[in-house]
C-alpha cells in the first residue's frame, strides 16, 4: 500500500522544473558554450549581469563551482579568504579552497550569518611571513546555517568598503540573493553593490533543475571562464540548460515570498510543539528547530519524520533540524506536515 504523500523540506534543491522550463529546455537554440556559440547561454549570461548591476557573468554548473572559481581567480595560488565560520564556503565546500589552489579560509563567526568591518580587523596583519595575505572577504545573502537570514545592502557595503580599503576584494555567495531581495523589498542589484564578484543559483528556490553563475568585472568573468574550464565546468550544448534558468528568472522570483510565508507558518507551527524555533528571525524560506528539551534528538527527530513522510535534514552534527520551505511545498503541505509531527512523539518524554 503506497504511503502518505512525501512532504520535502530536507531543501528547495529538490524543487521540481515548471512545465515552461520542460518545454524551454527541448526547445532552445544551442551551440558550444566552450567556444562561446550558444545563444542561449549569452543570454541568460547577459541578463543575469544586468540583474546584478554588473558587467559580465559566467553560466557554471553549480554553487560550489561558482563559488571556488570566483575565489581562485581572486586568491592566485595562496593567500587566504575570510568567511563566516559556517558560511557554506567554509563549512560545506569541502575544504575545496586548501584543497584546489592552496587558500586557507580564515572564519569570523558570524551573528546572524552577518559581521561587522570591526569584527574584521584582526586579520588585517602586517606583511609577516607568518601570515596568509587576506585577499578577499566573502559575505552569504541569504546566510544558510544561521537560517536563511538576510544581510542590508548597507551590511554589504560596509564590509566591501573595509575590504577594499585593505586591498582585498569583497566576493558574494548570493545562492539565495533572490530570497533576500524579496524579503527585505530590495533589488538584487542594490544587494550586489561593493561586491567585486557574485555567485547566485537558478536551481535552488528558482527551481531551475541546474545552474550557476559568477558574475564581475569583463576582466573577472574572463579570468572565472578559465577557472571554470580547469574545474572540468566547460559545458557544450549548455543552452539546454540555461534555456530553464531564464524561464526561471522571469517566473520565479515573485513567488518566493510565497515560500517565506509558509516557512513562518511553519515556524510557528514548530515552535508551538515545543521546538526552539525563532520565529521572529524566520525571515526568507528556513526553519531552524532546535530539538534540545523536546525529548527528541535530532538524528531521532529526522528519522521519525521520515517514517510519516516527511523529508529534512540535520543543520550538523548538532541538535538543529533544517526545513526548506520551496515551490513544491505548499502551505496546505505545511499543515498537513505539522499535523503528521504533531502526532509523533519521541520515545521517552513527550513533546509539551
Ligand atoms: N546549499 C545546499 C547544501 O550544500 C548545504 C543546501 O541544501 O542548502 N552557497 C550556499 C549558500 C548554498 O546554500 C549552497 C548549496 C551553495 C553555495 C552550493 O550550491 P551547489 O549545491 O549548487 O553547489
Amino acid at each position: 500500500m503506497a504511503g502518505p504523500r512525501v512532504l520535502d523540506y530536507r531543501s528547495d534543491t529538490v524543487t521540481q522544473p515548471t512545465d515552461a522550463m520542460r518545454h524551454a529546455m527541448a526547445t532552445a537554440e544551442v551551440g558550444d558554450d566552450v567556444y562561446g556559440d550558444d545563444p542561449t547561454v549569452n543570454r541568460l549570461q547577459d541578463k543575469v549581469a544586468k540583474l546584478l548591476g554588473m558587467e559580465a557573468a559566467l553560466f557554471v554548473p553549480t554553487g560550489t563551482m561558482g563559488n571556488q572559481a570566483a575565489l581562485w581567480v581572486h586568491t592566485g595560488r595562496n593567500g587566504a579568504i575570510v568567511a563566516e565560520t559556517h558560511s557554506h564556503i567554509s563549512f560545506y565546500e569541502g575544504g575545496a579552497a586548501a584543497l584546489l589552489y592552496g587558500a586557507a579560509v580564515l572564519p569570523v563567526p558570524g551573528k546572524a550569518g552577518t559581521f561587522a568591518p570591526a569584527d574584521l580587523e584582526r586579520f588585517w596583519l602586517p606583511r609577516d611571513p607568518h601570515f596568509a595575505h587576506v585577499k578577499v572577504v566573502a559575505v552569504e545573502n541569504t546566510h544558510n546555517w544561521s537560517g536563511g537570514r538576510t544581510w542590508s545592502a548597507a551590511q554589504t557595503r560596509t564590509i566591501a568598503d573595509a575590504a577594499h580599503d585593505h586591498g582585498a576584494t569583497l566576493h558574494l555567495d548570493g545562492a539565495r540573493v533572490w530570497n533576500a531581495a524579496i524579503a527585505r523589498k530590495a533589488s538584487v542589484a542594490s544587494l550586489c553593490k561593493g561586491a567585486d564578484s557574485v555567485m547566485v543559483c537558478l536551481s535552488k528556490g528558482l527551481s531551475a533543475p541546474v545552474g550557476s553563475l559568477v558574475a564581475g568585472s569583463a576582466d573577472f568573468v574572463a579570468k572565472s571562464r578559465f577557472a571554470r574550464k580547469t574545474l572540468g565546468g566547460g559545458m557544450r550544448q549548455a543552452g539546454h540548460l540555461a534555456a530553464a534558468g531564464l524561464v526561471a528568472l522571469d517566473t520565479c522570483v515573485e513567488r518566493l515570498a510565497d515560500d517565506h510565508a509558509n516557512a513562518k507558518a511553519l515556524a510557528k507551527g514548530l515552535a508551538g510543539l515545543g521546538f526552539g524555533v525563532d520565529v521572529a528571525a524566520t525571515e526568507t524560506n528556513m526553519v531552524m528547530a532546535d530539538t534540545t528539551g523536546t525529548g527528541w534528538t535530532a538524528q531521532g527527530f529526522v528519522e521519525a519524520c521520515k517514517k510519516a513522510g516527511i523529508l529534512a535534514g540535520r543543520r550538523d552534527a548538532g541538535p538543529v533540524v533544517r526545513f526548506v520551505t520551496h515551490r513544491n511545498v505548499s502551505a496546505a503541505d505545511g499543515k498537513e506536515a505539522l499535523e503528521r509531527i504533531a502526532a509523533l512523539r519521541p520515545a521517552k518524554r513527550p513533546l509539551k
